[in-house]
């Protein structure tokens, strides 16, 4: 999962650093032949690296060709320091440039984080053996404010099964075709019923002939009812009978799956306000594929225009080597990313912790 991105995360920040320590190292090896020293020299059992500079001083002060080893117990260690310019950096960014649209991080997205790793970088003084780490840090720190905190659904459904009303949690989910929206409620409402929380499924995606019977065949599985009717009927009156199951059996929660013909199709957007006015989700969340690269932006700009979201499930990061869908839908919606789909098994879904993304990025 997401190795890519962690690879070429990975040799661009090493070469960020080698292109600080080639020259330095070549003018040390220079200055050392010249003087005779060595760069490193062990005494017992640790390693010394002499100021080779300051030795040259104090020889040259004195009039000696050769160094005394007298010299060596008066010099200091010196600890090195290196900063990148403008300039360098300008180099480096370009390169990162690619790289990130390369795997799936949006135009925008890339352009921000490069903007503020530049802000971070140039003219900071770093410690040498501190460079590739301190660079490292930066990137965490940029991707840790570009996701936002997820919240837990299971808390949030158990808050409601406590209110006085009884009413039930209802969770819309939406999303183009095929991303995973009927799998993902599925693995959801088995989540819940481990954790002692009751649900219903709405069939509310009428439009396609097959996706009536998969979802029925799921609550057969996991002996969750099914609320369904024929294909073609009126998605939103689906919804509001599966509502209105869970009121009268005291359900704690309602799983609205829905039809997802291409975002850009009108009356899908229309469809999908309509089951959402009817319904009066707690939760509205939009499922895209993690693999999808800058298509999800339109997807989940028009699902988010349309009903306004709530939250993102990435389906498909099991399969997923880039990664950088997940930054992308994080910044441009400012929406959490709750659970990432991790498989096609029910017990297939993680909730998203930005910690482990970050992680997962070498970072
Ligand atoms: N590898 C993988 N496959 C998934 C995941 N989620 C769903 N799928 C597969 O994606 C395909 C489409 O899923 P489906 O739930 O029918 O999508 P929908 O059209 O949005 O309802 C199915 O073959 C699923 O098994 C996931 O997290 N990982
Ligand atoms: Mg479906």
């Amino acid at each position: 999962m997401f190795n890519r991105l962690k690879e070429k995360l990975k040799n661009w920040t090493k070469k960020v650093v080698e292109s600080k320590e080639k020259p330095a190292k070549q003018k040390k090896e220079k200055l050392a032949k010249e003087i005779k020293v060595p760069i490193k020299f062990n005494i017992g059992m640790e390693q010394f690296q002499p100021d080779l500079e300051q030795i040259k001083e104090i020889s040259e002060k004195k009039g000696e060709k050769e160094i005394p080893l007298g010299v060596f117990k008066r010099i200091k260690f010196k600890v090195s320091k290196v900063k990148i310019s403008e300039k360098e950096f300008e180099v480096y960014a370009e390169e990162l440039e690619m790289l990130l649209l390369e795997n799936n991080v949006a135009l925008e997205v890339t352009d921000k984080m490069i903007k503020e790793l530049k802000e971070e970088i140039i003219g900071k003084e770093f410690l040498k053996k501190e460079i590739e780490q301190e660079i490292k840090d930066i990137f965490k720190n940029i991707i840790r404010k570009i996701l936002i905190e997820p919240f837990n659904i299971i808390e949030k459904i158990k808050e409601k099964s406590l209110d006085q009303s009884k009413e039930p949690y209802i969770i819309l989910f939406c999303g183009i075709n095929g991303t995973g929206k009927t799998t993902t409620i599925a693995k959801i409402a088995e989540h819940l019923k481990k954790k002692n929380l009751s649900c219903v499924l709405a069939a509310a995606d009428t439009f396609r002939a097959a996706s009536i019977e998969q979802i029925k065949k799921h609550g057969e599985k996991l002996n969750i009812k099914v609320i369904a009717q024929d294909y073609g009927s009126d998605p939103a009156a689906v919804s509001f009978d599966a509502i209105n199951y869970a009121k009268k059996n005291l359900i704690n929660c309602v799983l609205i799956d829905t039809a997802g013909r291409m975002h850009t199709a009108k009356n899908l957007l229309k469809e999908i306000e309509k089951i959402s006015k009817v319904s009066k989700p707690d939760l509205k969340i939009f499922v895209g594929e993690s693999l999808t690269g800058n298509d999800i932006i339109e997807q989940v700009k028009s699902f988010d225009w349309a009903i306004g979201i709530d939250g993102i499930i990435l389906t498909k990061a099991d399969i997923d080597e880039k990664g950088g869908t997940a930054l992308s839908v994080g910044e441009i919606t400012k929406k959490p990313i709750l659970y990432l789909g991790t498989g096609q098994e029910y017990n297939a879904i993680e909730p998203f912790d930005k910690e482990k993304f970050i992680k997962r990025l070498g970072l």
